[in-house]
């Protein structure tokens, strides 16, 4: 199997952080595509054009790392995602609220990356609220998922780690310091260590 990838992507990051995490590394190849070159291996693939996207040795490939996640999942028994009931969807719930953070940090930093005469301040301070928002709801809802080893608890360190790379400038850790324990807990996996998005990325 091939995990198309950059080494940048969050989603991406998810995904391998997980490999890692549930000893796949040896049944999935890491192949580094950049979406914003167009390369047509990954684009057969997923024609969305995005990463992650997954080559199976069976079956279509798959796309969106929600999906790619549960499908990784299956192939052992050390299970990330709860097979049913309520934990289950508060599992998945918690991988949402990571993911739409991880959505706003991108449409922001896009916004903050245009032309000034293309900005639109509307936009950025739109996702700028909603990402404190989603932070408020993570710190309050913590006891949910912080000394939790699941899909939902990677995620949300996932996002937060993102947070590091592309809005450094919130400070995130002091206004929801619980958040910033729960992080810090997280970066110190070895699954975390071994998918740091380069320094100066
Ligand atoms: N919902 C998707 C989002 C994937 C995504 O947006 N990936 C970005 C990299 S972080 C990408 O490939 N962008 C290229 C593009 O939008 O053309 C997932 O969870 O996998």
């Amino acid at each position: 199997m091939k995990l198309y990838i950059s080494n940048t992507s969050p989603y991406a990051r998810k995904c391998r952080a997980l490999i890692l995490e549930k000893g796949l590394e040896g049944r999935v190849e890491i192949v580094e595509a950049a979406p914003l070159e167009d390369p047509a291996e990954l684009q057969a693939l997923n024609p969305l054009g995005k990463v992650p996207a997954l080559e199976r040795e069976r079956g279509p490939a798959l796309m969106d790392s929600p999906l790619i996640c549960e499908y990784l999942d299956t192939l052992n028994d050390e299970n990330w995602i709860p097979a049913s009931g309520e934990s289950r969807i508060l599992v998945l719930r918690q991988q949402a609220l990571a993911d739409g953070l991880i959505d706003l940090t991108i449409g922001r930093r896009i916004e903050l990356m245009r032309e000034d005469e293309q900005k639109w301040d509307f936009w950025a301070d739109r996702w700028a609220k909603g990402i404190a928002r989603t932070l408020d709801v993570l710190e309050q809802e913590r006891g949910q998922f912080e000394r939790s080893v699941d899909l939902g608890a990677l995620s949300v360190a996932v996002a937060l780690g993102y947070l590091d790379l592309r809005y450094a400038d919130l400070d995130w850790r002091e206004r929801w310091p619980a958040l910033g324990e729960f992080a810090r807990r997280w970066f110190e996996r070895d699954s975390f260590k071994k998918t740091a998005p380069p320094t100066g990325a």
